[in-house]
């Protein structure tokens, strides 16, 4: 690992993509300061599922145990229509982990802050100009060497610094909960069912409502309902619980948690850039590669490609780093790109729906390893 001292990076965001940048970078020996614009440092969402090309970057980083305590691998990912089975997969040789995203969250902030980053909450950056300038809402204009934009799918680094886009929509989108497991209750209505399994609930007829269940540890249940977003009650949050218990009976005590639970409904949606870099700025995470979630993989690419813009930047002289991180997006990016492509051609076509999908090349980010120094090179 290359130590690069007395080098700066100012981030904006401290979410995964931002905490995870940080983290790689102040292990290289960088000074780092991460805005987050919350008052409070903290993931709001519900559950995430984490492959090997993260669980890898979280190796590196030493954090493995910390992970493996508090989150857990099914047994199988099962694919359902109608409530019948069309595949159970086991991901032979496949390394995943299911986990619930503020312990996810926690786990990173607690190492960026023991690797001596700075966290600041309740700071906004509203831009950043490609020689290196992050300017705060409060006024501030801090200098770096690096900036790095992994301020989310609505990046003012992004937009500040008129870099293009296209936004392409699905017809469908998801809410997302977390709840109790209540095992026992679901056992006593379906006793033939392994309830630590992450289970893909789909239902076409008589109307579109998919429940994505994921076991996230002995006592959260990750629950993702899925409806078009023109059906006004599917979408509805707090869900209609009669809606939810008339299509999927079989999980009427965990739709009733649901029911109490806050949420948003999330249209899926794919971002794709003209490009992530400008002079010493570089965008990663949901700023510059926002996915529909049918893989799983948009935090995964995001703290893949944090941790090999990480790279990357310490391995370039200061005076090259531009170059370096041109280089970067050029070796990094078609991943990521091949892998939105697949997530948007599922939400669009519901395809996940005929299981055994964790199979070939949609797989290619889950198995890729960001930490292997040899990644690139050619056979
Ligand atoms: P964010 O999580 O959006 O973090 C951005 C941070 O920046 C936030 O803390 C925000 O407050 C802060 N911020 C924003 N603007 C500013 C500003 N101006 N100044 C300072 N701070 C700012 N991925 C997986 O790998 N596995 C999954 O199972 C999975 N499931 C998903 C399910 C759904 C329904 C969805 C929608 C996504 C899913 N994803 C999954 C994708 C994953 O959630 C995202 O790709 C990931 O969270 C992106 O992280 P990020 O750090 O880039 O962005
Ligand atoms: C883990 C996961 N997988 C798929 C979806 C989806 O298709 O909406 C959401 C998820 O959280």
């Amino acid at each position: 690992m290359t130590v690069t001292p007395s080098r700066h990076a100012e981030i904006s965001g401290a979410g995964f993509a931002g905490l995870t940048a940080a983290i790689a970078l102040a292990r290289r020996g960088w000074s780092v300061r991460v805005h987050e614009r919350a008052d409070q440092l903290r993931e709001q969402g519900a559950g995430i599922v984490l492959w090997h090309n993260t669980l890898k970057v979280l190796e590196d980083f030493g954090l493995i145990d910390e992970i493996n305590a508090g989150s857990m691998t099914p047994p199988f990912y099962e694919t359902r229509v109608q409530n019948k089975i069309v595949s159970d997969e086991g991901m032979p040789g496949i390394w995943w982990r299911t986990m619930t995203r503020p312990f996810l969250h926690s786990v990173l902030a607690g190492a960026a802050r023991r690797e001596g980053v700075e966290i600041v909450a309740g700071s906004e950056v509203v831009g950043a100009t490609e020689e290196g300038v992050i300017r705060l809402a409060s006024g501030a204009e801090l200098e770096a060497d690096l900036v790095v934009g992994a301020d989310g799918v609505g990046s003012s680094v992004r937009d500040s610094l008129g870099i293009d886009y296209e936004r392409q929509r699905s017809r469908d989108g998801i809410s997302r909960f977390l709840v109790p497991r209540r095992k026992a209750d679901l056992q006593k209505i379906e006793p033939g069912t392994d309830w630590d399994n992450m289970i893909d609930f789909w239902n076409f007829d008589p109307r579109v409502l998919r429940v994505l269940y994921t076991p996230a540890n002995d006592r959260e249940l990750y629950l993702a309902l899925m409806a078009p977003a023109d059906d006004v009650e599917g979408s509805a949050v707090p869900i209609d619980l009669d809606v939810w218990t008339s299509i999927h009976p079989q999980l009427t005590p965990v739709l009733e948690e649901a029911a109490k639970v806050e949420g948003k409904y999330f249209g899926y949606q794919t971002t794709r850039l003209e490009e992530w870099t400008r002079g010493r700025v570089a965008l990663v995470g949901d700023a510059a590669h926002a996915m529909c979630p049918a893989l799983a993989q948009g935090g995964g690419c995001a703290m893949a490609n944090a941790y090999t813009l990480a790279q990357a930047a310490s391995d370039a002289p200061l005076s090259e780093l531009p170059d370096a991180l041109v280089e970067w997006e050029r070796l990094e990016r078609p991943y990521t790109d091949r892998c939105q492509t697949r997530s948007q051609h599922y939400a669009d076509t519901r395809g996940m729906s005929q299981g055994n999908q964790f199979v070939g090349e949609n797989n290619e980010t889950t198995l890729y390893d960001p930490t292997d120094p040899h990644r690139h090179d050619v056979a």
